[in-house]
């Protein structure tokens, strides 16, 4: 059965050299030819609505003409159109492309056309949606065409291009196979008791599934883990003890009052967060209460967050004030953030002569210092230097090419632990007939990745990120 034809304008919105239309369906080549007045007669191009499949031009080939109402004959645009024969199309099904000149009304006009000769108004992401539906990509690769058109950095750009290639792909197919290859035995062996030549080894099975299927699914998941910085940026976490400038640094470095800034020691007592981009990357950087001991309930929760957050930060800026000896506070918040990445800002040196140079206990030496004041907008430059040179270094020099996103983790997880459950039940020789429930419940999860039998509204949610026209 095949879908409507639909038709969007492909292009962004606003005023550019070329605007573009695009149709995909059944009836794109007829309602593209009676549409398109070519200006010479050419060899190749048939605009009769006969429906032998022999209307429009060569498939691939750009045309020069008008778009004609055919109507009342008036020209809406001069254009370029190009009719383009399933199977190799971006839907895999019959696609005309329009290439207008661009602007809203035409754009408008000429799509109002198209849909009064029969397409209807593609959704969002309809297109996309087709070229899955009708197998050209699978689930994992619709997503990375999402990421590609949302990709901030060129680390993101290029995990999504690994992803547009289908390499996750393939591997949750081969997983899938090894635990299909095994199904297929053990149902063999149920069914038919006698006939199975060689049977299942229940030793070899659970030695397969841990290394073709358990390790490699671990191995994704931490790549998750480890990407999250692509998602939700790198995180910095402001710290040190009260009322040293923390909240002023945030919304200098910010560009806006994110944080509450007074002279008031504890005015911070929960985390504040804002996202950023800092020498192009992508950060999501966050002010917290000064550390110290208190006995102020309403802080004390403060705190923990703050030392919950430095564990989770890929670099902590740990302000002192230039005007006051580092104080026994200070060593224990050195204690509790050593073993991260950080960096000493050494604030308020307007209240410093300018031949001021900070104290420094010998141990933290090794760590990088900037002086800064908050409060005149001093040092900051160079603070996002240090900054964007330290989060530089701890990159991964060439990031895996597969990086699941959050939907492909959480189906990787519930494959685990099924196929786990298969993996310890042929060691603990549970019955066949119940390992093959937890051995298909695995195989249904890695299917869900992929695309394969995946929930209608898990495929709206997905195919609903995409633009319209794409
Ligand atoms: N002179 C001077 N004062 C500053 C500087 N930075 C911050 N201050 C002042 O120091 C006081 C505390 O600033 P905050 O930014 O609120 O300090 P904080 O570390 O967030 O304080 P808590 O949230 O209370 O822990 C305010 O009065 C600021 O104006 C600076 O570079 N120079
Ligand atoms: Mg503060």
């Amino acid at each position: 059965m095949s879908l409507p034809t639909i038709t969007a304008i492909a292009t962004p919105p606003g005023s550019g050299g070329i605007g573009i239309i695009k149709i995909s369906g059944p009836d794109a080549f007829s309602i593209g030819s009676s549409i398109f007045r070519p200006f010479k007669a050419h060899r190749h191009f048939s605009d009769n609505t006969i429906s032998n499949g022999s209307q429009g031009g060569k498939s691939h080939f750009l045309y020069y003409g008008h778009i004609v109402n055919p109507s009342n004959h008036t020209v809406l645009d001069e254009v370029l159109i190009t009719f383009m024969r399933t199977p190799h199309t971006y839907t895999r099904e019959d696609v005309v492309e329009i290439h207008a000149h661009s602007g809203p009304y035409i754009l408008r006009s000429l799509l109002e056309l198209v849909v009064q000769s029969g397409a209807r108004l593609a959704e969002p992401g309809e297109f996309t949606r087709r070229a899955f539906l009708n197998g050209r990509i699978d689930l994992t690769q619709a997503e990375a065409i999402v990421d590609l058109l949302n990709a901030e950095s060129s680390l993101s750009l290029d995990m999504a291009a690994s992803q547009i290639a289908g390499d996750l792909q393939i591997e949750v197919v081969r997983m899938r196979k090894v635990l299909l290859d095994i199904l297929a035995g053990m149902e063999a062996a149920i069914d038919f008791p006698d006939d199975v030549g060689t049977p299942l080894e229940q030793r070899d099975s659970h030695d397969l599934i841990q290394t073709d299927v358990l390790n490699p699914i671990k191995k994704m998941i931490e790549r998750y883990q480890a990407s999250s910085f692509l998602r939700d940026g790198l995180r910095i976490t402001i710290v040190g003890g009260p009322n040293v400038g923390k909240s002023s640094l945030m919304n200098v470095l910010a560009n806006r009052d994110c944080s509450i800034v007074t002279s008031v020691p504890g005015t911070t007592r929960d985390l504040i967060e804002t996202h950023l981009m800092l020498n192009n990357m992508h950060i999501l950087l966050s002010d917290t209460a000064g550390l110290h001991d208190t006995s102020d309930v309403v802080e004390k929760i403060g705190i923990e967050k703050a030392q919950a957050r430095i564990e989770a930060s890929d670099l902590v800026l740990f302000v002192i004030e230039a005007d006051v000896p580092i104080t026994e506070n200070e060593h224990h918040i050195f204690d509790i953030i050593g073993h991260k990445a950080f960096i000493l800002v050494v604030n308020k040196t307007d209240l410093v002569s300018s031949s001021f140079k900070p104290d420094i206990p010998a141990h933290w030496k090794t760590v990088p210092v900037v002086t800064t004041s908050a409060l005149y907008n001093r040092g900051i430059e160079q603070l996002i230097e240090i900054t964007g040179k330290s989060l530089m270094a701890r990159m991964p020099e060439t990031p895996d090419p597969i990086v699941p996103n959050l939907r492909h983790k959480l189906a990787f997880e519930s494959a685990y632990s099924s196929a786990q459950a298969v993996a310890t039940g042929f060691l603990n020789e549970i019955p066949w007939d119940l390992l093959v429930i937890d051995l298909k419940a695995s195989i249904a999860s890695l299917d869900e990745i992929i695309g394969e039998a995946v929930n209608p509204d898990v495929l709206d949610q997905i195919f609903s990120q995409f633009c319209i026209g794409k």
